[in-house]
This record gives C-alpha cells, structure tokens and sequence, in this order.
C-alpha cells in the first residue's frame, strides 16, 4: 500500500531507461501510453515492467509528459505522489489517470487495458462528501467495493479488535468501511476523505500508512480465528479459547487433549467452508421450493441474506419460511425438514423452537438471535441439480457436496421484520437499529419496530412499510451491502 515519503524527495528526475529495450513489440493500444514512476519501484524492475508491457503492446513513455494517458506507480503513498506529479509543470495532469501498481499488473495479465475505477479529480470528490451519511441505511452500497484495498485492511483490523474485545475500535474500523464500500469513486489521496462521516484518527492512519508488515501478525491471527469460526458450531468465544491456548490449526485441534467440544461443522467441514456460489443457492431454493409447495401449496418463501442483495458467493442460503395463515409456520418448518430427510438431503439440522413472546419485546441486543423457529441445516446438493458445475476442490470427484442452509420461520405478522433483519448486511441492520433508536426515538429488531414516544408497536406488512415508519427513503436489498 502507500507509504510516507518526503514529497521533495521524488523531486529527482526519473533515468531515462536503456534505449536498446525500447519498442520491440507491436503496439496493440495507440490511445494508451504509460509511465512507470521509479520511486520506489526502482530502476531495474522498473526497466522490467517497462519491457513487459511494450511485450504486450503497451506504449511506454520513459519521461513524463502531457503524451501519457496512465501514470503508474509502485508503493507511493498519495499524497507525496500528487505533491510530486503536480510539481512536474503538466498540462494534461486533470486527464491523466493515476494509477496503482494493481491495475499494471491487471492489465498485464489480461493482456489489455483493463477497465480503471473512477478517477478522482484534483481537489474535488465526484460526490459531495456532505451528502455522504453516518448512518448506512440512508447510503446506497452495491456490492461493487472501489476500495477494496481499504477496506480489507479496515476489516482485518476490526475482526483483530472484536477478536481482542475491544469493541469501540472494532465497530469504528467497521463504520469506516462500510463508509468507503459506499462510495462511487475510488479514494486515491487522504485528502479526499477529509469530510467522509466515521473516519477519524485511526483509521485514516491505517490509509495514509499502512503497510503490509502491520497488517501481518493480524492476518494470522485473524486467519485462524475465521479458521476456526468457519466450522459450524464453533463461535468468536470457542475461537479465541482455541487461539489463547495456542492452537492454530485444525490438526491442534483434533490433537490437543483440551479440546472436549467437537462441533458437527467438522462433518463437512471441507464442503461447507467453501463458498456457495449463486446457482448453488438457486438450485437449493427449487429443492426447498419443491418441498415446501408439496406441503403447503401457498407458503411464502423467500431468499434473504447476502444472496437477496446480489452477492455471487456466499457462506450459506439464508430463505425466510412463512405461512398466510398464522400459527401454522412452525409446524411447516417441521414438516419440510422431515421432508428432506425422507429424500436422503438432510446431512445435519439444528432445530430451535419458536421462543417468541411479545411481552418480551422489543429485544434490543441486536447480535442475539431472534425468536422465530428455525433450523440451520446442512443439505447435500448433486450436481446434476446445479446449473454449471459445483464449487469444489481439484480432484474432488464426488458428484455432490454439502452446503449450509439457514430456515427462519416468522408468524406472518412479523414477516416484514424478519425479511428486513435476515437480509442484511449486519452493518446496514446495525445502523438501521441505531438509526432507529437515536434519530425517531424508536426500537427495531427482527421482530418489531416498537414507537418509545407513542409507547405502541407500528404494524408492517412490507419492507417499504418500515422504512416509511422510520422516515427514510426505501434501500432496495441489493443497495444494503454496507
Ligand atoms: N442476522 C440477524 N441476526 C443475527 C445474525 C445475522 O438478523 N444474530 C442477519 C444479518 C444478515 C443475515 O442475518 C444473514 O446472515 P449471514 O448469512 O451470516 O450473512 P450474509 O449477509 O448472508 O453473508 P454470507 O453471504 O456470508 O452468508
Ligand atoms: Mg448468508
């Protein structure tokens, strides 16, 4: 990522490269010249990666100037990059696009320009920064992230906080990216997020600073932490024990005389922790369909989670299981699971009876689950039911693998909550509740939204109803990935 360096520093003309390297190849693209930056990359890999791409068709310019449409540069921090572009007299600077290391070797690999994220102009942002909210649900979050860089290593640092329980950094590195996951364009100076909501000291340190060696004792402790989350059963709590005692791989584990709980996530623990891809969960919503219509002809069922906001690959299917006639959802759920037994589907199931009772609500403890009945399962998914091919690991010849589905089955009356609640993301139902709660005086969980002023719960019979409670302009599911 981007360093710190003295902005005069890069002040020093670039060598010119040798001439004999020079247009050997045939150019391909006549409208894209670039420009390697040697700060920092050096002469010789510059040299390198200037030979590479004229292979490839690529025009290279060895001077800068207002003939070069791409500057590239390697492990500049931003802002001294600007300092230092700005300070080369060009007229054409607005033009050009300024560019990371990543997009060369992109375009190498794929043997062409590959496309840029938005470039940001000088001195402005493409958005007004004002406009941006604090609070997610009033944002607009596809699942196209243009910062990426960012806001993995914001999400490696509030998985290493919440790992340590030191709540308040996790959830600020958390709202910071969800903030950048927001935005339309991609950050490329710190400047840039001078007005952006939720990014304060910390975190704008982490995109003025970071380097990878920071970020590395938290990878590894991180990767054994979602290693050891990963297995269905095991939680934050049971993973941190793990971690403390030492234990960092599943062959410590199974070894470690300690270890009494054996969670049943190691049944299938190859299968279900590799992501479910979109024509998986199509697939098992036909089956769940199939076997939910040859019960209650007029059930409502309906896929929520991440796959409802459009993501490609998830780590489960999550589907909402309803009957128009209320009372009669729970015994459905029962039914359907005896049902994908008897067809030889069901690998695990972990039945919750329904606990709700409106005296106790609203619940304002948004990570405790909900009180519909429910069932996290695992299903064994054939091939032949998937369009495409399965996910699984070269070698795998087995025509089938297990998948983990979650059945949540709300009373109709509290149907809209639970769809709002189960679709996600947790940021953006994090922020609805907080939303709720600071801005209109009012509770919101899966449940219910619950009016503190007017001491009553407010009926929904759709999503829309809700938001138009809360006073918020309606976020279709798949603008919720914050
Ligand atoms: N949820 C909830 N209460 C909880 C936990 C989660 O209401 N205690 C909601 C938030 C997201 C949704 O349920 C689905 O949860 P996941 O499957 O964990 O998230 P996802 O967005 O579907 O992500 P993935 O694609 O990884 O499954
Ligand atoms: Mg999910």
């Amino acid at each position: 990522m981007l360093h710190a360096p003295v902005a005069s520093r890069m002040r020093k003309r670039p060598r010119p490269l040798e001439p004999s390297a020079q247009r050997k190849g045939e150019v391909k693209f006549q409208d894209v010249r670039l420009y390697l930056v040697e700060r920092k990359m050096g002469c010789s890999r510059r040299s390198f990666l200037s030979q590479l791409a004229r292979s490839k068709g690529f025009i290279v310019e060895d001077v800068l100037s207002d003939k070069v449409t791409h500057v590239v540069s390697e492990d500049n921090d931003a802002a001294g990059l600007w300092a230092w572009l700005e300070g080369c007299g060009l007229k054409d600077l607005p033009k050009m696009q300024v560019l990371d290391i990543g997009w060369f070797t992109d375009s190498m690999r794929e043997g062409k320009p590959v496309d840029t994220l938005p470039r940001l102009p000088e001195g402005s942002t493409p958005t007004p920064v004002a406009t941006v909210s604090q609070y997610a649900c009033k944002r607009r979050t596809t699942t196209q992230n243009n910062n990426k860089i960012f806001t993995d290593a914001f999400e490696v640092l509030a998985e290493s906080y919440e790992f340590n329980e030191i709540e308040g950094r996790c959830l600020a590195f958390r709202r910071a990216a969800s903030v950048l996951k927001s935005l339309p364009w991609a950050v490329q100076r710190l400047e840039a997020t001078q007005d952006l909501p939720c990014l304060g000291g910390h975190t704008k340190a982490v995109i003025q600073d970071t380097e990878p060696s920071k970020l590395c004792s938290f990878r590894r402790q991180r990767s054994c932490h979602s290693l050891f989350t990963s297995v269905f059963g095991v939680g934050v709590k049971t993973a941190e024990k793990w971690y403390r005692r030492g234990l960092r791989s599943f062959r410590d584990i199974l070894t470690n005389s300690h270890v009494v709980f054996f969670p049943a996530g190691f049944l299938h623990y190859g299968d279900i922790s590799r992501a479910v891809s979109e024509a998986e969960a199509r697939a098992l919503g036909n089956i769940i369909d199939e076997a939910v219509r040859a019960i209650t002809p007029d059930a409502v069922l309906a896929l929520t989670g991440g796959f409802r906001r459009g993501k490609e690959f998830g780590h489960d299917v999550d589907y909402l299981l309803t009957t128009p006639e209320l009372g009669k959802e729970e015994a459905l759920l029962l039914s359907v699971i005896d049902r994908l037994k008897h067809q030889s589907i069901l690998l695990y199931c972990d039945y919750q009876a329904s606990t709700l009772d409106m005296d106790q609500l609203p619940c304002r403890r948004f990570e405790a689950m909900d009180h519909f009945a429910k069932c996290f399962l695992i299903l064994r998914l054939e091939a032949g039911q998937v369009e495409g091919d399965l996910q699984r690991v070269e070698g795998d010849s087995r025509s089938w693998r297990a998948v983990r589905v979650d059945l949540v089955s709300p009373p109709i009356d509290h149907y809209a909550f639970a769809l709002l609640g189960w679709s996600g993301s947790r940021q953006f139902e994090r922020d609805l509740r907080r939303f709720a709660r600071l801005e209109r005086k009012m509770l919101l969980d899966n449940h219910a939204l619950y009016d503190l002023t007017k001491k009553e719960f407010l009926e929904a019979k759709t999503e829309k109803d809700i938001f138009a409670h809360l006073g918020l302009e309606y976020i279709e599911p798949w603008q919720r990935n914050a």
